[in-house]
């Protein structure tokens, strides 16, 4: 039988279902799936936040993950003296379903995207997963670096997240066994959905 993938018919049948996760089969599309809803809820490994770096906290993703994880997140933090535009660094998660959270301070795009900010995006993704790997660790969640506060276009973000995830499995095939894109609007679910269904389709 047929192994099914993404395009023909894992997306489909979740189209708008909040909270659902929508998985690949088989080689690499098993260990990349897109889920729509909030990441701080997640049961991974770690979930990744993005941060400013001052890494004390802010709006969006990084306020509702410090919100979940409780004032003891906003304590560790205060004693890693920030952190660089595409670095990253990692905490317990406290009270949050997620063992680990690992911050990573994305590029302020306002729109723009130069070889700057896709330099500086890209490695966001590539040391979260670097501190994975240093870490033991196999499962994260991402949610779209950048997008949000940040500026940075959802389109080449998204290729960015997922072509940069795509590079890093198929370099260390034994570490990292899932990697969930948590997209928090409909905009990037369709976008994602769209692109994964390329990116990570079967050979
Ligand atoms: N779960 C998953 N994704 C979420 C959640 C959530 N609970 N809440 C928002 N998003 P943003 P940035 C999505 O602005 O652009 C903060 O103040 C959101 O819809 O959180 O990197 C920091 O402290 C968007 O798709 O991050 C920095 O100062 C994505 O998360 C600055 O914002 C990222 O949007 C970082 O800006």
């Amino acid at each position: 039988d047929k192994i099914p993938t993404w395009r023909e018919e894992n997306i489909k049948s979740d189209d708008k279902d909040e909270g659902k996760e929508l998985t690949g089969g088989g080689g690499l599309n098993d260990k990349v799936s897109l889920y729509k809803g909030d990441i701080t809820v997640l049961e991974v490994d770690a979930i990744v936040n993005a941060a400013n770096s001052s890494l004390l906290g802010g709006g969006g993703v990084d306020g509702c993950i410090h919100k979940a994880a409780g004032s003891c997140l906003y304590d560790e933090c205060h004693s890693l003296n920030g952190c660089e535009t595409g670095k990253a660094k990692i905490t317990c998660g406290y009270d949050l379903p997620a063992r680990y959270v690992i911050h990573t301070v994305g590029p302020v795009a306002r729109g723009h995207v130069g070889p700057t900010e896709t330099n500086d995006l890209t490695s966001c993704y590539q040391n979260s997963l670097r501190l994975m790997k240093e870490h033991g660790l196999s499962t994260v969640a991402f949610p779209c670096i950048s997008t949000g506060i940040y500026g940075f276009p959802n389109e080449p973000a998204a290729e960015i997240a997922l072509n940069t995830v795509k590079n890093w499995i198929e370099e260390n095939p034994d570490k990292i066994t899932r990697v969930i894109f948590c997209v928090f609007l409909e905009n990037d679910f369709a976008i994602y959905k769209k692109k994964m269904s390329v990116i990570f389709q079967d050979k």
